[in-house]
């Protein structure tokens, strides 16, 4: 063992031994008890950043803790590797996608690498290679076999100029992000996922997920937004057409004044084709529709309409009312189409004022009050008035004996209404998973059948951002024989949405190599679910539920038991740099290798661990690294003056009784150390505090080591300490430890060896104080063993001088003794 701590010398060698004899590698085995213990895989943007090295270190710590405690932990890497970045590198640089982001994998493979992660690495996945896609192809068939993924005409952003969708980014303020133009709306065929489906299930299992964070459930929640209400058809005066509503309060449906339809609704075409401003009419709709696409936020646009001059009666009053359009009807939220109350609905009443509309109050408040507030909406519940035979109900009666007469006269019924979109997954890009459809003259739209999997990426086609979907442009790609009939046909050239790849990349490292199914349920079944995830909160609305979608798709296919992927999942805190988010457009980030070349991996990693709670914001400073590399070298320096022992002292287990009061110190802060790391770690993942309990008994074996040293039985505790300390800081700082390990005579990998146990007993702190009190008030305390007899207690208290005093001649009515706490004394 050399004299001072050579940290790349350490690190390299054990990064090459645990590689050569592949440490981390598990298997499936049903007889063990496994934990499966998963980090947001990376997109493959060309470095690590420290929020990587913060995610990874959290999983590793946790990974080989758990391992050390017996656990078969499977820990795996891999690739979020399709996507666009990797197509505006080849625009940019000319490098193709694929050679750009397999450089970019190898290199951070090597960084990661150098972290000393222990990872699996027989299992790497990497998204944008055939044998990954081929099963988002080989999944996407099934849904498309099951209905679940579909084709639908829906609205986009063109750019005429640049013949090209645009995402909304790309079309801020109406005009192209690259060529200026201005942007048209164009309604073209998109692929979707039927997500909807599932948003029941969704919602109702959050209830499986008791250990997510309470915000990641709600920002969930929101996002499926379910909403409980009624649905009311509206027949159109002198037609038979019928204005279908959805309206959370059909309690205020006698204050109903008008019906307002979204622009997009179906319906609005035929409503105004008889009109005679019709021109203006459809000019106004072109014109809304445009915008309505390009607002970022709906509520945030000024509320616009047109009368129809078409009107529709009330089914309930018998009323007939004007039939509006305004934009801040929503085509895709319940039915396109609402009752505005004015009276009771804040957008309804600023609506109604701007055009003169009339407001009928049909609620009271429930405190018996006769009347509103002026000059707004009243929008809590109340009691019915004006409402017919429905008046003075109270407002949940009323909706449900409302929603009772329109199911009886079926003109309506209570309904459920979600938020949630069906998920568009079509994408016109290049660097993504071909969808495996085909376009057959004769036959229309045909599956790509199994056999004929993966549908690859075509490796010719010049990307120049400009003129459409790439692959529109590969001849080869494009034409094929029709897998039916053997005819003339095209391949669909859309292709996924990247967080098709990452909805169930956690299934294929089960099976990696699977070449029949997407995995084996045999290795499912065993290692699912994942026992913990973690990573950043910019993941917790879609990838999540994308998973959690995915998984439950899955198990309808029969290919896993599985309800919920995650039900532990651990929102990792940002890490921060003078007080904003460390990143690189900022120009704040600090680069994980120049770290790397200066402190190591083992300080770098104890630093991010040590400076925060995983769950919390990190603020990063390089003094902290410095201090845990100085704390590392400590140690390093401890184990060297005592190498002495590792020949001549026989550890001293068990919990013999000892001798020296100082040695019986240490070995009681040695147990009571290891309870609270392994606490801190397993039950908490406080990573935190338990780095600093580490700390603080490294620093008291510096302060003892003398005296330690003097007995026998104080070296067999010295000795018995160090290798706890290895144990115990190995999952931290494991090349650190491994080596030390070694040179102690350890000959079996830390990760394989057992966490150290404690005995309960000797973590018990053995005195404690006990306060005294006369007559309520707190007057004394004195120190006594732990678990000092009530008799003994009483006798202390009444001799102590303090207290003898303040009785003075008084009669001592009553002592009362609370065990290891208290003596109270009435006089
Ligand atoms: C009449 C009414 C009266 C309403 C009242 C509210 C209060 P949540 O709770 O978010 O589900 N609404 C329905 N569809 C809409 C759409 N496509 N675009 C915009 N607004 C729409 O909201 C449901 C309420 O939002 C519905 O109930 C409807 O207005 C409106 F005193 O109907 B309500
Ligand atoms: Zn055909």
């Amino acid at each position: 063992m050399e004299e001072s701590y050579n940290f790349q010398q350490v690190e390299l060698k054990w990064q090459k031994v645990w590689e050569e004899q592949r440490a981390f590698q598990v298997q499936t085995e049903p007889a063990r008890k496994k934990f499966y213990c998963l980090e947001m895989f990376p997109y493959p943007s060309g470095r690590i950043h420290m929020g990587h090295v913060r995610n990874y270190s959290i999983g590793d710590v946790i990974s080989r803790y758990l391992a050390m405690k017996g656990f078969n932990v499977l820990h795996p890497i891999g690739w979020d590797a399709l996507g666009l970045p990797a197509e505006n590198a080849a625009i940019k640089h000319g490098i193709h996608p694929r050679t750009w982001t397999l450089d970019n994998i190898a290199h951070m493979k090597a960084q990661l690498r150098r972290l000393g992660l222990a990872y699996d690495w027989s299992r790497e996945v990497t998204t944008c290679l055939p044998d990954y896609y081929r099963w988002n192809q080989w999944i996407f068939l099934r849904m498309f076999e099951r209905g679940l993924a579909f084709r639908r005409k829906s609205w986009v952003n063109w750019c005429p100029q640049c013949r090209t969708v645009l995402a909304n980014e790309q079309a801020q303020g109406g005009s192209c992000w690259r060529c200026d133009s201005s942007v048209e709306q164009k309604k073209t065929e998109h692929w979707f996922l039927k997500i909807t489906d599932y948003a029941e299930e969704l919602l109702s299992g959050h209830e499986l997920l008791g250990k997510w964070p309470e915000h990641v459930l709600l920002m969930q929640k929101n996002w499926i937004g379910k909403s409980e209400g009624t649905r009311i058809h509206f027949p159109v005066s002198g037609e038979k057409a019928v204005i279908e509503v959805f309206t959370t309060r059909v309690d205020t449906i006698f204050g109903a004044m008008f019906l307002v339809l979204s622009p997009e609704h179906p319906l609005v075409p035929g409503l105004i084709a008889s009109s005679p401003r019709r021109g203006e009419l459809e000019a106004w709709v072109e014109n809304s529709i445009h915008q309505a696409h390009l607002r970022r936020d709906p509520d945030e646009v000024d509320k616009e309409g047109v009368d129809t001059g078409r009107r529709a009666i009330n089914p309930y009053s018998g009323e007939d009312i004007p039939i509006w359009i305004a934009n801040y009807v929503l085509m895709e939220y319940g039915t396109g189409a609402i009752m505005a109350v004015p009276a009771h609905d804040q957008r309804d009443y600023e609506f109604a004022v701007k055009y003169g509309l009339p407001v009928r109050t049909v609620i009271l408040p429930e405190d018996g009050s006769v009347s509103v507030p002026e000059g707004q909406a009243f929008e809590p519940t109340g009691r019915l008035t004006n409402s017919g035979s429905f008046s003075g109900l109270r407002s949940e009666e009323a909706v449900a004996a409302m929603n009772d007469l329109a199911e009886a006269k079926g003109f309506g019924r209570g309904s459920v209404v979600y938020r949630l979109r069906d998920w568009g997954i079509s994408r016109q890009r290049y660097w993504g998973t071909p969808i495996p459809i085909i376009y057959c003259e004769a036959c229309g739209l045909v599956p790509v059948p199994d056999k004929d999997l993966p549908v690859e990426i075509p490796a010719d086609v010049a990307l120049t951002g400009t003129e459409g979907s790439p692959l529109e442009k590969s001849e080869s790609f494009i034409r094929a024989s029709c897998p039916k009939c053997g005819g003339r046909a095209r391949r669909e050239t859309d292709t996924m949405d990247t967080f098709f790849d990452s909805a169930w990349y956690y299934f294929r490292y089960l099976s990696p190599r699977e070449a029949k199914r997407p995995f084996e349920r045999r290795d499912a079944d065993y290692w699912l679910p994942v026992d913990l995830y973690i990573g950043g909160v910019e993941h917790a609305i879609l990838h999540l539920i994308y998973a959690r979608f995915f998984t439950k798709v899955l198990r309808d296919l029969g290919l896993t038991g599985l309800d919920e992927p995650f039900p532990h999942y651990l929102a990792q805190g940002m890490v921060t740099k003078d007080g904003s988010a460390m990143s690189k457009s900022r120009g704040n980030a600090v680069d994980p290798d120049e770290m790397l070349d200066h402190y190591g991996a083992d300080a770098l990693r104890l630093f991010i661990l040590f400076a925060s709670p995983p769950d919390k914001e990190f603020a990063w400073n390089e003094d902290g690294v410095e201090g845990c590399f100085r704390f590392l070298n400590r140690v390093w320096q401890l184990f060297q003056e005592n190498k002495g022992l590792w020949a001549e002292a026989a550890p001293l287990y068990g919990s013999t009784p000892l001798a020296d009061p100082r040695v019986a110190a240490v070995r009681k802060k040695m147990h009571q150390t290891i309870k609270k790391v392994g606490e801190d770690i397993g039950l908490r993942t406080h990573l935190n505090t338990a780095i600093s309990s580490i700390m603080e008994f490294v620093n008291q074996l510096k302060r003892e080591k003398d005296g330690l040293r003097a007995s026998a039985q104080g070296r067999g505790l010295l000795k018995q300490a160090l290798e706890t300390i290895v144990l115990l800081l190995g999952p931290f700082a494991p090349h650190l430890c491994e080596e030390l390990g070694q040179a102690m005579g350890r000959s079996t990998f830390l990760f394989r060896s057992a966490w150290p146990e404690y005995d309960p007993a000797l973590t018990r702190e053995e005195s404690v104080t006990i306060v005294v009190q006369v007559n309520g008030k707190v007057r004394d305390r004195f120190d006594v063993p732990l678990d000092t007899p009530d008799d003994l207690l009483k006798e202390e208290a009444l001799r102590r001088p303090r207290i003898r005093e303040l009785i003075g001649g008084r009669a001592v009515k009553q002592v009362v003794c609370v065990n290891n706490k208290l003596v109270s004394i009435v006089v």
